[in-house]
């Protein structure tokens, strides 16, 4: 287990007073090496030392040489394989066009804090932070074979997490989706587009629905795929294959698709999803509006559930453009006849707007975070209480 306190961490930003105050929050908050620079050259120049790249690096984005958009190039060009959180005194909006064009960048964007910075926005947001997959460039990323997979699999390096999806309306437990994490000895924690053999945590995953099904325990279970996993044309029947072989029906197993953007030729993973579809599976829109996800996804692949991208419903009950979009969503999957899961919500004012939306379904941190399966049914349990104590539902 690494310890996140010791994350490398590079704070840029051209004011010494900010600087300062953001040194002393993380000093606070316990973070030992952390590096200031108040110019984009003088963190480069350090980013280019021996020395290596920062695992973090909490970034502002108005600066007078080098801007923090500019920044975000260099760092790209470098193959930065860290995190990055952005700050700004600039209005949400910005932010957001600012998140979009890093995450364009394939960059791991942790968040956006708004100036002024407080200490409690900047602990949850360092409390996500999770070590790289590797030291290694984006570039040279590792590719596992799939007998390197099994073994990890036999050595207990693979786990499947599971986070509740929860009817809005009743707080009944629908289902979970699956989201599946490689603990690798000397990589560090691996995440799924990064191996093949994907398909043997997600047989895990339907053989675990199972036996929560058995133990009175009913729920539909999603796990993620994208697009660009869907390049065989036999991949459907392994699928096929796979409910069978776990006894689960089709209408239990939902399949959360993004879109790659490296996909040039749409044709195979639409006959794929087409004839899942067929035969009951229940597709559904992963991360729907971030631009991984888009419209012509929508009109082509009939989707049965649409997720709200986590970006536009945390917070949307206060902020007019977030529930503008949010909004323009759940209309559009109505009028679709589509099942909306609203993704992230983290406080009771997220919860309470999705109530007062008429939004179906809803998973986040304010419910539960992604957690092992043996502590599901213990979970279950705790939900239901607070259901009650907290008045969650009418
Ligand atoms: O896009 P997708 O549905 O695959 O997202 C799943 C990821 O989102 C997981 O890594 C999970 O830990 C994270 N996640 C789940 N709920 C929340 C939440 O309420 N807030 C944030 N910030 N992340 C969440
Ligand atoms: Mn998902």
């Amino acid at each position: 287990m690494t310890n996140n306190l010791a994350v490398r961490i590079v704070l840029l930003d051209d004011e010494p007073f900010m600087l300062k105050l953001i040194g002393h929050m993380l000093e606070n908050l316990g973070f030992t090496a952390v590096s200031p620079y108040s110019s984009g050259v003088a963190a480069l120049a350090a980013l280019d030392a021996p020395s290596g790249q920062p695992e973090l690096i909490l970034l502002d984005l108005n600066m007078p040489e080098m801007d923090g958009i500019e920044f975000v190039r260099h760092l790209v060009q470098r193959n930065y394989a860290g995190s990055l959180v952005l700050i700004s005194g600039e209005d949400e909006r910005m932010l957001q066009a600012a998140s979009k064009l890093v995450q364009a960048h394939k960059v791991k964007l942790l968040g956006h804090l708004q100036k002024p910075v407080s200490a409690g926005a900047l602990a949850a947001l360092l409390a996500q932070w999770t070590p790289p997959a590797s030291g290694r460039s984006r570039a040279a990323k590792a590719a596992y074979g799939a007998d390197t997979v099994r073994a990890a699999i036999a050595n207990g390096e693979l786990v499947n997490y599971y986070q509740p999806k929860v009817a809005v309306a009743d707080g009944r437990v629908v289902g979970v989706e699956t989201l599946v994490r490689w603990r690798h000895p000397t990589d560090g924690l691996v995440f799924p587009d990064q191996f093949i053999g994907v398909a043997e945590a997600h047989g895990e995953a339907l053989a675990q629905t199972r036996v929560w099904r058995d133990a009175g325990i009913a729920l539909r279970v999603a796990v993620n795929l994208s697009m660009d996993s869907l390049a065989t044309l036999d991949f459907a029947d392994h699928v096929v294959a796979a409910s069978v072989e776990a006894g689960l029906a089709s209408a239990e197993i939902v399949l959360e698709v993004t879109e790659s953007r490296l996909m040039a030729d749409l044709r195979v993973p639409l006959e794929i999803l087409t004839r899942l579809r067929l035969k009951r599976f229940r597709l559904s829109i992963d991360d729907f509006g971030t631009g991984h996800s888009s419209l012509a996804q929508l009109r082509d692949i009939p989707f049965d559930e649409l997720k709200i991208d986590r970006s536009f419903v945390h917070g949307a009950y206060a902020d007019p453009t977030l529930r503008a979009i949010f909004e323009a969503n759940l209309n559009l999957a109505r009028q679709l006849g589509i099942e909306v899961v609203a993704e992230g919500v983290e406080d009771r004012n997220d919860w309470d707007f999705l109530g007062s939306k008429g939004c179906d379904l809803t998973q986040g941190y304010f419910i539960a975070r992604p957690m092992p399966a043996a502590e599901l049914p213990g979970w279950i349990d705790i939900w239901k209480t607070r259901l009650r104590d907290e008045a969650l539902v009418l």
